[in-house]
């Protein structure tokens, strides 16, 4: 067993002086719409207030990585949430929307830095999606605020960090 303490880095849950933006898609609103507020709800509870939240609405759950990106890229966010709920049907366009929306979610957060909350629900029925909107599963929409208040200020810090540990001791180093 390891005697080592290492230092242990992590975001903590306070949401002041934070701002947040969530791209909610208008598909499947009845549920979107009750992860959005339980999302809205967490940042609250933490310490955000209206002015520190932007909520834009998009189409489907496939326009939310270009979105997403796009509010990254303002500059104006310490953290992003994507909300959506796709519910299978009959043909292969299920398939299409999950890894598209999925895989551009990870881009548009890989190619800014700013962390993007991946609140989409993927799902077989419209039981399922009830249940993690608010029922038996809880809610994910709360569980996607507390995760966009812990990466923002853990990549608040990780900048930090950096800037302390590593561009600055190189500056002096010249100096
Ligand atoms: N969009 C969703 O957010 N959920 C769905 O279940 C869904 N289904 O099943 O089709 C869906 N389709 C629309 C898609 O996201 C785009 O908005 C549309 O294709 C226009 O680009």
């Amino acid at each position: 067993m390891a005697k080592i303490e290492a230092t242990q880095v992590t975001g903590d849950l306070s949401a002041v002086g934070m701002r947040f933006g969530i791209a909610v898609s208008r598909f499947n609103s009845f549920i979107t719409e009750r992860l959005l507020s339980a999302a809205l709800d967490a940042l609250e509870r933490a310490g955000a207030t209206g002015k520190d939240v932007d909520v834009v609405r998009v189409p489907g759950a496939f326009e939310l990585p270009l979105t997403s990106k796009k509010l990254a890229q303002t500059g104006k966010y310490d953290a992003l949430i994507a909300i959506g709920c796709v519910i299978r049907g009959e043909t292969a366009h299920y398939d299409y929307v999950c890894s598209e929306t999925s895989r551009g979610l990870q881009l548009a957060q890989m190619d800014t830095g700013v962390p993007v909350i991946f609140c989409v629900l993927t799902v077989d029925t419209l039981e399922q999606a009830i249940d993690r909107a608010g029922l038996k599963s809880g809610n994910k929409g709360f569980e996607a605020g507390l995760a966009a208040i812990e990466m923002g200020r853990l990549s608040k810090k990780l900048r930090g960090s950096a800037t302390a540990n590593g561009a600055s001791k190189k500056k002096a180093r010249r100096s």
